[in-house]
């Protein structure tokens, strides 16, 4: 039987900087989402305020803790029907809460991550020089942050030699000591221009074998020539045919686990150019994910 699907809201963007990803799930809804997705069950989320206080430099830290902590509550129960989690995003911070329950519910040795997203948001409190959270998921879920950035039961959710990040070209200089540290597997947009995204995807794909497999699709690894609704417009980006290759391969493999879609912005695409490219590119990850 074919498995269903489930859209789960993650309304958060004060993990960032730039208000307005956290009304994604609804452009994206009224877009036609679900329809795509085969009447997928919706779990959206209420928007909460920013809360004021940043504590020990953590910006927005209760909200967004709280958002990752009802995220992983309704991915949890997503799972645990058998359903398929899509999670909308919201700033990339909500990959905490994500990985918390594929960690929790596959063990975080079984998880594996492709990471396409033009950062490698594997900053700790320690070394972030901004404070916004989006830009340390990934060392939360490795269990490299403080216990204040921990969701759920595990501290640990993911072990960075199953993470593969593809298209970055906004690293921060300590971003590339812990991604050696943990044994991350760092493919470049760079990397994709000199050596082709074949050969790259060559070296992806078959490490993903006996893994469950989470993809996390940040919309600014999309060169700002073809999407600029997002907090970021990155040059020398991937282009959209590229993204959808990328996911495709992914998906081919039959060993995806859940979806992630985060950082859109749909006040900054008034005329609604990017939601059309946007939906594009999901509507592929829906026809091959089987
Ligand atoms: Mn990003």
């Amino acid at each position: 039987m074919e498995r269903s699907f489930a859209l789960v809201e993650a309304a958060v963007s004060c993990g960032s900087p730039t208000r307005g990803t956290e009304g994604a799930f609804d452009a994206l809804v009224e877009a036609g989402l679900p329809a795509l997705f085969g009447g997928a069950r919706l779990l959206p989320m209420e928007k909460l305020a920013p809360c004021p206080a940043w504590p020990d430099g953590l910006r927005h830290l209760d909200t967004v803790m709280e958002v990752c902590r009802r995220l992983r509550a309704n991915t949890l129960d997503a799972l645990e029907r058998g359903e398929r989690p899509v999670v909308i995003g919201g700033d990339h911070s909500c990959a905490m809460g994500t990985l918390a329950a594929l960690g929790e519910f596959y063990g975080a040795e079984n998880v594996a991550v492709v990471y396409v997203d033009a950062h490698t948001d594997i900053n700790t409190e320690k070394t972030s020089e901004s404070g916004c959270i989006h830009g340390m998921d990934l060392a939360a879920a490795c269990g490299l942050c403080c216990d204040a950035l921990t969701v759920g039961r595990n501290r640990v959710n993911l072990l960075g030699e199953n993470l593969h990040f593809i298209g970055a070209r906004s690293i921060d200089p300590p971003e590339y000591g812990i991604v050696e540290q943990v044994g991350a597997h760092l493919h470049t947009a760079e990397e994709v221009r000199a050596r082709g995204l074949e050969a790259v995807l060559a070296d992806i794909l078959p490490a993903l074998e006996g893994k469950r497999v989470h993809i996390s699709f940040d919309v600014d690894v999309l060169d700002p020539a073809q999407f600029r609704a997002t907090g970021y417009n990155i040059p020398e980006g991937l282009t959209v045919a590229e993204v959808e290759r990328i996911l495709s391969g992914v998906l081919d493999t039959g060993l995806t686990c859940s979806f992630e879609c985060v950082e859109y912005n749909p006040v900054m695409d008034p005329d609604g150019k990017d939601l059309d490219t946007l939906m594009g590119i999901l509507q592929i990850v829906s026809e091959k994910w089987k």
